[in-house]
């Protein structure tokens, strides 16, 4: 990865409804009407308002995103993309993952948005391996990024310290 674009690239450990972005992404499940993980913590802290607007968007394809307000979060505006349910690797995962990055990058660049944070797509309850997760996430997003000034930056908010270690292995992995 070249060193500017690595340079736009920053890991943290927290809650993603904490951070003051233009930008948060949600790892939504298909009928973007919530859920548990970090949907569940985005709708709790959002507030009611954002799943009447979630209701209006007729829910989202996997690989897709959809971006909403933010309300009562700090961020400006919410994306919610659907990763893939990891089964194996052979069924198009990796692909739909690094579109999930690829199509939440396009929607943040298009609503101007100069910061935007990511969770973990898919390292959760949808069971994809961290690592792969990590390096397929950030070789989608280091192309995007080769390719637009917007976002400037983009984080990943990382909950918990294997996450945070697995992305961050991956990071130096792909800067070498
Ligand atoms: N901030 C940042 N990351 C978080 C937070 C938080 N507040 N809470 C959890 N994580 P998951 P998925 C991490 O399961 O695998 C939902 O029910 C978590 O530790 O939230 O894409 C949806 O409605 C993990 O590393 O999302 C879908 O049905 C990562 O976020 C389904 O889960 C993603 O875990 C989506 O599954």
């Amino acid at each position: 990865m070249d060193e500017r674009i690595a340079s736009r690239i920053k890991l943290v450990r927290g809650d993603i409804t904490t951070l003051n972005v233009d930008a948060i992404v949600n790892a939504a499940n298909t009928s973007l009407l919530g859920g548990g993980g970090v949907d569940g913590a985005i709708h709790r802290a959002a507030g009611p308002e954002l799943l009447a607007e979630c209701r209006t968007l007729g829910g989202c394809a996997t690989g897709s995103a959809k971006i909403t307000r933010g309300y009562r979060l700090p961020t400006d505006h919410v994306i919610h993309t659907v990763g893939p349910v990891y089964s194996g690797g052979g069924r198009g995962e990796a692909d739909l993952l690094a579109s999930c990055y690829r199509e939440s990058l396009r929607l943040a660049a298009e609503h101007q948005c100069k910061t935007v944070a990511f969770p973990a797509i898919s390292c959760g309850v949808y069971g994809y391996p961290l690592a792969e997760a990590a390096r397929v996430s950030l070789e989608a997003t280091a192309e995007f990024l080769a390719e637009s000034e917007l976002p400037r930056e983009v984080t990943w908010c990382l909950f918990d310290q294997p996450a945070y270690d697995a992305y961050q292995e991956a990071l130096a992995a792909a800067a070498d």
